[in-house]
Parts: structure tokens; C-alpha cells; sequence
């Protein structure tokens, strides 16, 4: 994609992010309806849905050849990665909207031939938006974001970490990470892997792990964490194919190294 082209799907991109995410503050205390998905504790309410369809509506008719792949059902079926692609979450962290108003995101990653060229994670509560473009940095706000630091004793590290991956459970050894989480220096869980992402491209953590994740859960944090000198793969340190479910790894080169290698034991 050109410089050109880029700036201006971004400009637009950031434009309905900022305006999806005001939409969503004015209605914050408003009564929601609430479902549940695949299982009792996947919620869905229909704040998601209307913020993924004004993303939905607004892409068609502004560029009817791109591609949609998304959360809650308005978007295409896709089989292949060609052309530009808009990877969304309309609402990451369904279940902090819910029982938080807030610590969730808004994300966006708009991918071209399967390459990142955008990424856009908004925290809608804080204001905070979070924004990348391939080969050109990745923002907090107006602030630039420093290149990770690359040689980060785990000691010292801040590990991302659903403690649902240290309990029994059929994707990773357990009894590993529970020796991870006793030699790094903390743990944190956020519940919103938009903002996980975020906050490993923020450098306010080291290294995110987690085991099952959608296209748009990843999509928009990739761009960023790219744009900072980082790693993002799946578990076992493989490329991550952006069309579908996978594990994931995010941190610097060095962390990413000694997790795999040490660590990280997949079932
Ligand atoms: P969501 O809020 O958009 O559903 C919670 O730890 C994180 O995992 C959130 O980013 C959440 O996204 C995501 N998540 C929840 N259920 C998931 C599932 N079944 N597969 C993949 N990601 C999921
Ligand atoms: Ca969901
Ligand atoms: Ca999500
Ligand atoms: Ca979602």
C-alpha cells in the first residue's frame, strides 16, 4: 500500500473509531440487552452489534472492494487474505463493558495481501487511542511510543496472563507456567486482549500469552506491537495466520526466545 493511501485510510479509519467510541460513552448508562454466545459467560450485548454495523455500513459504501472480517456477524465470509482487509472488534472486552463500563476497546486492523498496514486500538472510557501505520511508528495519543527494550531479564518482566492457562487445561502444561509466573516479576489480566496488545506496544508490560484468540482480537495490536520492535506469534514462536484462531505470543525478541524455548510446553 502507498504512504498516500495509507494516510488516508487511516485518517478515515480514525475518524469512525473516535466517533463509534462517543457513541458509546453517551449511551454508557443506558439499560442493555444482554446474550450470551457459546456459553454462559460469552456475552454479547447490542452495543456490539451497533458499532460493528456502523463500522459495516460505513466501509461498504465509503470502499466497496475492501473486505470485512469481524465479531458479531456483519462482515464477509472470507477464504482468502488478498486485497485490504478491515479486521474488527467492535467491543473488546464484552465482559468488562458489562459488569465495568469500562476497560474495554474498540479495534481495528486493516490488512492488505495478509500484511498489516493500520492498526487502531481505542480505550472508549479513557479516551485514549492507541494508533500504528506500518513502517511509521505507533502512537499513544499525540505521544510517539519508544522501540521495546530488547534485552529484559525475566526477573524484571511483566507478564500478561489469563490465570486460567496456570489451572488444568488441555492447550498448554500448566505446571510450566506455574513456574513462569513464580520467576516473573508480575502478573497482570486486563480482559481486553486489544489493550493487552496495547500495553505490551506501551511497554507498561513485557509480554502477553495467551492461549485462544480471533483474528480481530489480534489484528490491531499486531500493527502495533510491530511498530515497536516486537514479536507477535503463536505460543510455540510460529507465524500467526491472520484469518484464523490461534495462540499467541507478544513481547520482545530476547523474552520471546527463553518463553518458547523454556516455558511454554503446548498439549
Ligand atoms: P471479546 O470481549 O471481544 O469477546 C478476554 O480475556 C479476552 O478474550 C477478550 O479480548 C475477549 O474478547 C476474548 N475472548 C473472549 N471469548 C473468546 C473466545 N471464545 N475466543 C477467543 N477470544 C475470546
Ligand atoms: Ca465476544
Ligand atoms: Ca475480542
Ligand atoms: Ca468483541
Amino acid at each position: 500500500m502507498k504512504r498516500e493511501e495509507r494516510q488516508q485510510l487511516f485518517d478515515t479509519a480514525k475518524q469512525w473509531v473516535l466517533e463509534a467510541g462517543e457513541n458509546i460513552r453517551t449511551a454508557i448508562d443506558e439499560p442493555l440487552r444482554i446474550d450470551t454466545k457459546s456459553n454462559a459467560n460469552d456475552l454479547v450485548t447490542h452495543m456490539d452489534q451497533q458499532t460493528e454495523k456502523f463500522f459495516t455500513e460505513k466501509i461498504r459504501r465509503e470502499f466497496p472492494d475492501h473486505s470485512i472480517l469481524s465479531e458479531e456477524g456483519y462482515g464477509d465470509n472470507l477464504d482468502s487474505d488478498k486485497g485490504v482487509i478491515w479486521i474488527i472488534d467492535p467491543i473488546d472486552g464484552t465482559m468488562n463493558f458489562v459488569h465495568q463500563k469500562r476497560n474495554f476497546a474498540i479495534s481495528i486492523g486493516i490488512y492488505q495481501d495478509g500484511v498489516g498496514e493500520i492498526g487502531l486500538i481505542y480505550n472508549v472510557m479513557d479516551d485514549v487511542l492507541y494508533a500504528a501505520r506500518r513502517g511509521e511508528g505507533a502512537y499513544r495519543n499525540e505521544k510517539k511510543l519508544p522501540q521495546l527494550k530488547q534485552e529484559l531479564p525475566l526477573e524484571e518482566a511483566i507478564l500478561i496472563l489469563n490465570n486460567f492457562w496456570t489451572c488444568p487445561n488441555h492447550k498448554i502444561e500448566e505446571t510450566k507456567m506455574q513456574s513462569l509466573v513464580r520467576k516473573v516479576r508480575g502478573t497482570r489480566s486486563y480482559g481486553s486482549a486489544a489493550l493487552e496488545l496495547a500495553y505490551v506496544a506501551e511497554g507498561i508490560a513485557d509480554c502477553y500469552l495467551t492461549m485462544k484468540l480471533a483474528p480481530w482480537d489480534i489484528a490491531g495490536g499486531m500493527v502495533l506491537v510491530n511498530e515497536v520492535g516486537g514479536l507477535t506469534t503463536k505460543a510455540d514462536g510460529s507465524p500467526i495466520n491472520i484469518l484464523e484462531q490461534n495462540t499467541l505470543l507478544s513481547c520482545n525478541g530476547d523474552i520471546q526466545e527463553e518463553l518458547v524455548g523454556e516455558y511454554i510446553e503446548l498439549k
